[in-house]
Formats: C-alpha cells, sequence, structure tokens
C-alpha cells in the first residue's frame, strides 16, 4: 500500500548518499520559516559525500538506537507476528535498519516473551531477509533480557482500589516484557561482564525525588527506579571495550499532580548521570557493587521520553545527561524530514522551544506535538564522533514511504537515531 518506491541501484545509492548529506546539512542551517529559534545549538557533523547508508567506511562504528513500535496488546501476539514475514509493519521496520546498517543497534518497545523467542523471529524472518532492494542484515550477538514492565508489584500503585492492572506493575505493562529492549550487534558482547538494573530500588539512589504523600510507605521500599531495566553491555570492538547503557525512562505523563512519572523519569535519567560520575551507591542484579569504572568508553542509548526543551519532563530531565561533563554532545543529529513534519503539522508545534530538525517522535499535534526523545550519546573518553542523523525523510525524499505523516504509523512513531563512532585507544594502566 504505502510500500510503492522501489528505486534501483545506481539510482538508489545517489539518492541514498544525496538524503544523507542533505538531512544533516539542513538540520545545521536550522529554523527557516519555522517559529521555532535555536541558533546556539548546532547540528551534528554532516556525513561526508561518500559515507551514505551502508557505506560507514574507514573502521568507524555505527551506533544507533530506534523505538521500533514492536509491542503488541497481548502476550505472545508479537511472536505470531514475526512467525510470518508478511507484517507491513515489521517489514517497514527492518528495512529501515537495512537501509542505515548499524553495527550495534538498541531497540526499544519489543515484547519481550519469556524465552526470548522475538529476537530469534526478528532475526530471522525479517532482518535476514531482503527487503525490497534493500540487503539482508545479520546480527550474530543480541541480549534480550526480562524488564518490569508488567511484572506485578501486588501493590496499588495508582490508588485506585484495584489489583493487579497495567498500571500496578513495576513498570507499566499488561503482561511481562511488554514494551522491552532488545540490542543487536555485528560485535561480539563481553556477556560476562553485562550488568543489569532491573531490581535496583527507586529509595536506594541518594535524594530520590520519590512522591512520598503519594506511595504509602510499604510500595517506598519495594518500588524499583527502573520502568524497564538499565542495562550495561559492553561490546569489544576489535579488542577494545565500548560499554553500551540501555533504558527506557518511564513517560513523564499519565500521572497526576504529584507527579510519579515525571520525577520517575527525571531518576531513571539521573541513574545513568551518575553512574558514568562514579557515585557509589549502586548494585547490580548480579550481586555486584558499584558504578562505571572510571575511564570507560561508553555509549547511552534509548528513548528517554525527555525533550531539552519540551514537553512534561520534571526539571528538564535529559539536561543532566546533554550537560554532563563526561558527555560529548553538543551536536544533536538531526532531519529535514523533522523540521518539515512540524512545519505541515502545525498546533503545538508552532509553540515549541526546541528546533524541530531534531525531533525524533512524531506524535499527535493537538497532544504532545513532535519531540526530541531518542538519544545516542557517547562519553568524551576514548570516541571520536563522526557523524549522526536521524531517519527521517521528507516528503518526496527517498525512504519517506516507511515513515510518512505518522500517522497512521507505517514503521512506527519514532525514528531511529544514529551516529559514526570512531573508538580510540585509552591509555593501558
Ligand atoms: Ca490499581
Ligand atoms: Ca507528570
Ligand atoms: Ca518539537
Ligand atoms: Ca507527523
Amino acid at each position: 500500500m504505502q510500500r510503492t518506491i522501489n528505486l534501483h541501484s545506481p539510482v538508489a545509492l545517489v539518492g541514498s548518499i544525496f538524503f544523507a548529506v542533505f538531512a544533516t546539512g539542513s538540520a545545521e542551517a536550522s529554523g527557516g520559516k519555522s517559529a521555532v529559534a535555536e541558533a546556539k545549538v548546532h547540528a551534528a557533523t554532516p556525513c561526508p559525500l561518500l559515507t551514505g547508508y551502508g557505506a560507514v567506511g574507514d573502521g568507524a562504528v555505527r551506533v544507533a538506537t530506534f523505538n521500533a513500535f514492536l509491542n503488541r496488546p497481548g502476550e505472545g501476539d508479537l511472536l505470531r507476528e514475526l512467525a510470518g514475514r508478511d507484517s507491513p509493519q515489521v517489514q517497514a521496520v527492518s528495512e529501515i535498519i537495512q537501509r542505515v546498517r548499524p553495527d550495534i543497534l538498541l531497540l526499544n518497545e519489543v515484547d519481550r516473551d519469556r524465552e526470548g523467542k522475538a529476537a530469534e523471529l526478528l532475526q530471522k524472518n525479517y532482518l535476514s531477509v531482503a527487503q525490497r532492494h534493500q540487503q539482508a542484515i545479520e546480527y550474530p550477538y543480541r541480549y534480550f533480557a526480562s524488564a518490569n514492565t508488567g511484572v506485578d508489584s501486588a501493590l496499588d500503585l495508582d490508588g485506585d482500589g484495584r489489583l493487579g492492572e497495567p498500571e500496578d506493575a513495576y513498570g507499566y505493562g499488561a503482561f511481562p516484557g511488554q514494551y522491552g529492549m532488545l540490542l543487536l550487534s555485528r560485535y561480539p558482547i563481553e556477556t560476562t561482564g553485562i550488568r543489569t538494573f532491573q531490581n535496583f530500588l527507586w529509595k536506594d539512589m541518594p535524594g530520590a525525588l520519590i512522591p512520598v504523600d503519594y506511595y504509602p510507605p510499604e510500595a517506598q521500599k519495594q518500588l524499583r527506579l527502573s520502568s524497564k531495566s538499565h542495562w550495561d553491555i559492553p561490546v569489544n570492538v576489535d579488542g577494545e571495550i565500548l560499554h553500551i547503557l540501555a533504558a527506557h525512562p518511564t513517560p513523564p505523563v499519565f500521572d497526576g499532580p504529584e507527579d510519579r512519572n515525571g520525577r520517575r523519569n527525571h531518576d531513571e535519567i539521573r541513574f545513568w548521570a551518575d553512574y558514568v560520575r562514579g557515585e557509589n551507591y549502586f548494585y547490580d542484579d548480579q550481586g555486584r557493587d558499584g558504578a562505571l569504572e572510571m575511564g570507560a568508553r561508553f555509549v547511552i542509548l534509548g528513548d528517554y521520553n525527555a525533550d531539552p526543551y519540551d514537553g512534561d519532563t520534571r526539571n528538564n530531565a535529559i539536561w543532566q545527561l546533554l550537560k554532563h561533563p563526561d558527555i560529548a554532545q553538543d551536536r544533536p543529529p538531526g532531519s529535514d524530514g523533522a523540521r518539515r513534519d512540524a512545519e505541515s503539522a502545525g498546533y503545538v508545534n508552532v509553540g515549541h522551544r526546541g528546533n524541530p530538525a531534531y525531533d525524533t517522535g512524531d506524535f499527535n499535534p493537538k497532544g504532545s506535538g513532535n519531540l526530541r526523545l531518542d538519544y545516542v550519546l557517547p562519553s568524551k573518553h576514548g570516541i571520536t564522533p563522526r557523524c549522526a542523523s536521524v531517519f527521517w525523510p521528507a516528503e518526496g525524499q527517498e525512504g519517506w514511504d516507511l515513515v510518512g505523516e505518522g500517522y497512521p504509523v507505517i514503521s512506527s512513531d519514532h525514528h531511529l537515531v544514529w551516529m559514526d563512532l570512531d573508538i580510540d585507544s585509552l591509555p593501558r594502566e
């Protein structure tokens, strides 16, 4: 239906290169006719002419994050859908991945079944299958683990007198693993070094923003910080370790004046800020204490449900990362498609303070409007960021049929964000 544009090589190749340059270049020239001015923030370095999709070259590692909308209403629904090869939405998601060709990719909102079979089926029936005229892509390494979503707390967390609802789980969800996370990698994962923080208690973060007048004392003792999980996954890139720090903090909305979700979103983001700073309060699900080793190389990935300027976060929560002294991020990835989508959709987008070229989520213009929610944030240490972009083609550009106006959803309501990184050697102790 929507998937009608079929460009063949070499036209497709030229189109891809043109788009990569065009998208990042126009993000740099922000504003235009848009009502938003954010002149002080520069766009990410545009990709060099011959570094279009799938042509990283020169040993750079392409790292990406994508909230892929692979969540379904019922337990087992996604598995049934992935058992075939003909879901138009999963095909569109897979084509985007095949076009961008990340080496390391975090997917948010993938329902995790108890055996983690969805990851196998996604690889076998979609990513290993060439979508339209793209090349198949293989991820020999992956990490897919449990999340707090849908895990019942046995408490009435939303205080409505009913137990066992999605709102009463440790993370909002209708069944365990709904809206889970999946890491895919072409480089080996150092499995013995993986740390997860699914069970870390919110109260154990010093100065936690738990709304103490809202939650009864027994709930405060039991609440977990992470709405899904927080993962520290060491990936071995040709002998150099890159820590992938993955999370998906709760949206700061769907709450009341106590702002319980806004407070949790803030602290879920704070978790990484403190972790890379070397604070000492952490303990993981594997029984080890402590923060990230000082001087380690890392990239923070995921949908953080927090725009730097707009939306409903508490105390502009994402600035805990965007202004962090150990994180290299002053040039956001952008796209021409995001800028033009905000212009054509209008409504609340017109009043947004953030540069629309940096938005990654395409939402109801009469609701939240488009927001920048998805992040690839590398450490200053041991990494040189090269170029970056958001897969959001504008109308008329190649690939627009994979994203469209945003509603109805063709691939996802979020867009894939990617960045090419040079891995620099670290001094050996
Ligand atoms: Ca309830
Ligand atoms: Ca709120
Ligand atoms: Ca916006
Ligand atoms: Ca839209």
